[in-house]
């Protein structure tokens, strides 16, 4: 199903909207009628937070900003659990947040499929499920909405990037996977393989690092001690992060990464933005992780009743090594 894609302007008009509208709503004196966890006459909304795990620099930012969000002078007291990437582990957390009856439930999957028992669970509840960063594949009408990234854009971005300045000649192209069933890894796979489409860019081998640095070290070492330095031209990181464990492993070869080997990665992240400003990355899509004040917007709005959108996207950027210098220093995160 093709998501309606908000640009920023709209989104930020589409959140200014949903804040104006909550605050509108609370400055009722309190809707007598709301009960009281719904941010009527003060009461603070109980939010239970499902994030997927700590296994990256973006998801210490997203974190950050969903706990800033989420904070009481804000209405709100944050149930927060981190799965460490474990689908089970999340889906007893989201479960945990039922029976203590929440009043809104948040959750960044970890992974697409397995979410039908419990957001249903969830709806028969009378807790309403808002998405954030990475989507279900259960029917959009167990949840609210979704507010995260066009996954699938990040990967043809940085395919055609990939296309344009290595397709021309034959190319042996590694690529370090997402974790296996993400949403993120998922679309990022196809939206870059549509890109190099008929290009002389050739995928030799394609593995998950589950978006850890280590996960991305151990991965690379297995390709070079399979093809060697000389016989990988490109690596393509579904993250930052899984590309620095990359470059490690390629410098503890004797390679020189962004020379010997081309790295392009997806996020944008402090570290990543570095090693690209130092020519070890050669090219970055950036992913938002400040989805805080979005989901926040949101669970007012769904709690208030507000019309609220299927999918919020927040719009993305890209960065070769030219343009990271110059705004590496005014980046949020
Ligand atoms: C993408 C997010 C991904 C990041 C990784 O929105 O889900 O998970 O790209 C993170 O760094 O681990
Ligand atoms: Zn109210």
């Amino acid at each position: 199903m093709k998501k309606s894609f908000l640009s920023t302007i709209a989104l930020a008009g589409a959140a200014a909207l949903a804040l104006t509208a909550c605050s509108s709503g609370s400055d009722d004196g309190g809707d007598s009628s709301a009960d009281p966890g719904s941010g009527g006459d003060g009461e603070l909304i109980t939010v239970g937070f499902a994030q997927t795990g700590a296994e990256s620099g973006w998801r210490a930012a997203n974190t950050e900003s969903m706990e800033t969000a989420f904070s009481e002078e804000n209405g709100f007291e944050l149930v927060f659990n981190a799965a460490d990437n474990d689908p089970a582990a999340q889906i007893s957390a989201v479960r945990g947040f039922i029976n203590q009856g929440v009043d809104a439930i948040v959750i960044a999957p970890v992974v697409e499929d397995g979410w039908d028992d419990v957001l249903q669970e969830a709806a028969d509840a009378g807790i309403p499920v808002i998405l954030e960063d990475r989507t279900v594949s259960a029917s959009d009408d167990l949840y609210a909405t979704w507010v995260g990234l066009d996954f699938e854009e990040e990967g043809r971005m940085a395919g055609a990037w990939a296309a344009e300045q290595y397709g021309g000649e034959p190319t042996n192209m590694v690529v370090l996977e997402g974790t296996t069933g993400s949403a993120p890894a998922n679309d990022r796979a196809a939206g870059f393989s549509a890109a190099i489409e008929g290009t002389q860019i050739e995928t030799i081998a394609s593995q998950t690092g589950d978006f850890t640095r280590d996960g991305g070290k151990s991965v690379m070492e297995g390709y070079i001690a399979q093809y060697g330095i000389e016989g990988i031209d490109l690596v393509f990181a579904h993250n930052d992060d899984m590309g620095l464990g990359a470059i490690e492993a390629i410098e503890a070869a004797g390679g020189v990464p962004g020379e010997d080997i081309k790295i392009i990665t997806i996020d944008a992240v402090k570290d990543g933005m570095q090693a690209l400003v130092d020519g070890k990355i050669n090219y970055i899509v950036e992913c938002n992780p400040l989805l805080g004040d979005l989901a926040a917007g949101l669970v007012k709005d769904v709690l208030a009743g507000n019309e609220v959108e299927k999918t919020v996207y927040v719009e993305d950027q890209a960065f070769d090594q030219a343009a990271a210098a110059e705004v590496i220093d005014s980046r949020a995160y």
